[in-house]
């Protein structure tokens, strides 16, 4: 098969040299309503080729998005230029997803440009808002990892630190949730068919990536050298994004990655004559960046996903190596040059590719470039359950990298004659260190391969990290003194405080003045406004606005009807067990069930909206089946007229980011109420704690964190601590005893198993009921009585609104900690040692 060549970059070429025009920086144009109503103009001219009056509402979006970017080109060129000049050390944020939501208001702010814009296209008799809802959102995501990756990319340009995010253009990115008849149906996510004005392509740039195929040694010059012959080859295109600072003039790089087929990879087959054998196998190739795996939690072990993994991770180093390092760089001082972060274990089959370039291209000592990988990388977990740690079968791996398998292998043996060498011969010990699993298949351990790699580990909350230390990776952390760390995860407050709640944002800055945005900290002095009330007022004022915004949101969106004077009840996240979706419903089905039982007067039951936002792994029955519940339970109780005006169960199809920046900031209560012990961190909840929402949660991730801060007072805290779930499992959990010890509980069950929300089918939710009663894997029953305790305490508080506003206020001034500003320089600090670029 012949090789494409990877291009390497063109000798340094005297381009511009002779025009004066082109040796200047590029300008950017002016920042006034004429210039942008000039750039908007000339963008819709000259690249859409239509004149403003037959512009369609896509064409007017396309060219308002160019002219955005334009105003951030200048920045973006300099930037490149400072970050070649300075060869200071970046960040490389492996991540095989970045959830980022829509880019036009971001970019917009990021620019200052807003308000121009809004004038600029008023006077072309065209409204910004209506161009915004154009705007499919970037759902290369499945939840709080992706979206965690976009919001550090936010936080590095804005502290003004070299970073390059990799990751893959996915085709497809997370699926459109639709409800049929209350039940999950998946639709393509085709977010790219008006096209996307916010990449950048470069097929000039693409990099081969090599599959399969078989290795062999061979003689170099007296020394023995492995060399990888692949079986096939694909190429990696990258798709460059502008990551603007907020304000600051810069702009990073996110670059994904799209697979094209090699014309290697079917010229054997179009020579044979098979026309369409051939166009057939360029889909193969093609299929790598086709679509987003929905899988949230429980890998899959697909083939694809390897393939998806590889492909990024081997485009990226390669782009780094040889793309942005100058020709001349010794790698022995890569070290002082990058840091890949690898973001959970999708991206660590990087370690052996580093390896495999540096020994087998570099020609390279193992030892010198093993010292090189091991400071190269750092590794993030995102997760306690052991179902989703990554492994990928020794059978697949070596089949699709054989090359990488012997590395691993390699890696491994050293590994472990230390552990030896320490320990002894403990075979229980080795065999639990080992990378490579020996049952129930041989497999390797993706994050044993990350821990034994990675100059450093962290969880991303401090319960999180102490569990990893303590209970995930125990022999590694005695084994690695000083490698495991905690960094507590932080969320943007550019999209998740000032674009998502202006008005709370305009509070803010008028109480304190205008810096905050970019030093959170400074909500702390918010304190004292929290006992004035007329700040209070003006804050409760806030809300209720958000509140109205939501409402007309989701009449629009969906035909909702949210009620007046409500409380705001709000449970929006991926849909897993762990998280106990089921617990909150429960709730709510014990509320009805009270009510037209009779035993508790409609009136003395707080007015509450009940909002749900879920996708459910398009695998996951169970999940499948509760999001069926919810729709169904809410189909019972909207239309009962007993509990009329009392309680209403709202549940918006495709929770997105764009969704998330409506609901959030019109929540009056944040529900956080996994399993102690199994939620890695959240990050909604510290977005909504941000936004002046109160928590019912767990002493679970960073609710943790957030009590802490905000104070018992100011926290609905329920259900067992993580020792006290370790403890009942030890002890043999029997849901059972839980159903029987509380009518509530017991009345709830049994109202959804009498088929009263499947028009009076039992089947229908059996597979839930019985799970909940003989299972309950997430101990829901055990900690439901304490729930509804903390749900009593929650109304009691919100009757008093004077009250509930002051502890609303102190969340917001005291979660200024959950910056992921914040959680940046902890990496910086702790992690990347990369200083900000001056
Ligand atoms: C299919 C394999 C797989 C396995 C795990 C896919 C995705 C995962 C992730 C680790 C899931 C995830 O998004 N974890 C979440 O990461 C957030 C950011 O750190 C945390 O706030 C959440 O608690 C954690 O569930």
């Amino acid at each position: 098969m012949t090789e494409e060549t990877t291009p390497s970059r063109s000798a340094d070429h005297p381009l511009g040299a002779t025009h004066p025009l082109a040796l200047a920086p590029v300008a950017a144009p002016a920042s006034t309503v004429d210039g942008f109503v000039r750039e908007f103009l000339r963008n819709l001219n000259f690249d859409r080729g239509v004149a403003l009056t037959s512009s369609t509402p896509n064409d007017r979006y396309m060219a308002l998005a160019y002219t955005v970017r334009d105003y951030l080109m200048a920045r973006w060129l300099e930037d490149l230029r400072r970050q070649r000049h300075a060869q200071a050390k970046g960040v490389c944020y492996l991540s095989a997803e970045f959830l980022l939501g829509r880019q036009l208001d971001n970019n917009l702010l990021a620019t200052g440009l807003t308000d121009i814009a809004a004038d600029a296209l008023a006077q072309c008799g065209v409204d910004l808002d209506e161009l915004r809802q154009l705007e499919v959102e970037p759902g290369l995501g499945n939840g709080g990892l992706g979206r965690l990756a976009a919001c550090f990319i936010d936080s590095l340009a804005t502290l003004g630190v070299p970073n390059i995010g990799y990751g893959i253009r996915y085709e497809y990115g997370i699926f459109r949730q639709t409800f049929v008849d209350g039940q999950q149906v998946e639709q393509p996510d085709a977010w790219l068919t008006l096209g996307n004005p916010w990449e950048f392509p470069h097929p000039e740039s693409a990099r081969t990536i090599s599959f399969g195929g078989h290795t062999e040694t061979y003689d170099d010059e007296g020394v023995t050298r492995t060399r990888w012959v692949p079986g096939w080859t694909v190429r990696a295109v990258p798709y460059n994004y502008m990551v603007p600072g907020y304000q600051n003039g810069r702009v990073n790089t996110l670059r994904l990655w799209s697979a094209q087929a090699t014309s290697a990879f079917d010229l054997r087959i179009f020579n044979s004559g098979d026309y369409a054998e051939a166009v057939r196998a360029r889909t193969f190739a093609e299929n790598i960046s086709k679509v987003l795996y929905p899988e949230d939690s429980t890998p899959q072990g697909k083939e694809l996903r390897l393939q998806q993994q590889y492909f990024f991770v081997a485009a990226s180093i390669s782009d780094f190596l040889d793309g942005v390092l100058p020709d001349d760089f010794d790698l022995a001082k890569l070290p002082d040059r990058v840091i890949f972060q690898l973001n959970d274990t999708h991206p660590v089959i990087g370690v052996p590719e580093l390896m495999r370039v540096l020994v087998d291209e570099r020609k390279m000592e193992w030892d010198a470039a093993w010292e090189i990988t091991r400071q190269c990388f750092a590794y993030t977990c995102h997760t306690l359950l052991p179902e989703a740690l990554e492994v990928w079968s020794v059978d697949l791996l070596g089949r699709l990298l054989p090359r990488h398998l012997e590395i691993i292998y390699r890696i491994n043996d050293e590994f472990l004659a230390e552990v030896r060498e320490r320990f002894g011969d403990d075979e229980m010990r080795l065999r639990n260190m080992s990378i490579i699993a020996e049952y129930p298949q041989r497999s390797v351990r993706m994050a044993y391969l990350a821990t034994v790699a990675g100059a450093k580990v962290n969880g991303v909350a401090e319960l999180h990290s102490q569990l990893l230390r303590d209970k995930v990776l125990p022999d590694f952390n005695e084994f690695f003194p000083g490698k495991f760390t905690n960094v507590t995860n932080g969320v943007t407050p550019r999209r998740f405080v000032r674009l998502a709640n202006p008005d709370l944002s305009a509070l803010i800055s008028e109480a304190l003045g205008g810096t905050w945005l970019t030093d959170l900290e400074r909500l702390r002095e918010l304190e004292t406004f929290a006992e004035d009330p007329q700040f209070r007022q003006a804050f409760a004022d806030v809300k209720a606005a958000n509140k109205r915004r939501l409402s007309e949101l989701l009449r629009h969106r969906d035909g909702f009807e949210v009620s007046d004077g409500h409380m705001l009840d709000v449970m929006v996240k991926r849909l897993h067990e762990y998280k106990r979706q089921m617990l909150k419903l429960l709730h709510i089905v014990s509320l009805y069930e009270g009510i037209v039982s009779g035993r508790v007067a409609a009136s003395e039951v707080t007015a509450r909206t009940f909002i749900f936002g879920a996708k459910a792994a398009p695998g996951y029955l169970m999940a499948k089946r509760i999001i069926h519940l919810i729709n169904a339970v809410g189909s019972v109780v909207n239309a009962d007229p007993r509990v009329e005006g009392r309680l209403k169960v709202l549940f918006p199809p495709n929770y997105n980011v764009t969704l998330a920046e409506r609901v959030v900031p019109a929540a009056d209560l944040s529900e956080q109420i996994s399993l102690a012990g199994k939620e890695a961190s959240g990050t909604g909840n510290m977005k909504f704690a941000l936004n002046g929402a109160l928590t019912i949660g767990t002493d679970d991730g960073a609710n943790v964190e957030i009590r802490e801060l905000v104070g018992d007072d100011n926290f609905f805290l329920f259900g067992m601590r993580e020792p006290q779930v370790q403890e009942l499992s030890d002890r043999g959990y029997r849901p059972s005893e839980f159903y029987q010890a509380d009518e509530n509980l017991r009345r709830a069950i049994d109202l959804i198993a009498s088929g009263a929300f499947s028009g009076g089918d039992r089947s229908v939710f059996e597979p839930v009921v019985s799970n909940l009663l003989y299972e309950d894997r997430f101990m829901v029953l055990a900690d439901f009585t304490s729930y509804l305790e903390a749900q009593t305490k929650v109304d009691a508080a919100y009757a008093d609104q004077e009250a509930w506003t002051r502890k609303a206020i102190l969340n917001v001034a005291r979660c200024g900690f959950f910056s992921s500003d914040r959680s940046m320089r902890d990496y910086i600090e702790r992690i990347w040692h990369t200083p900000p670029l001056r």
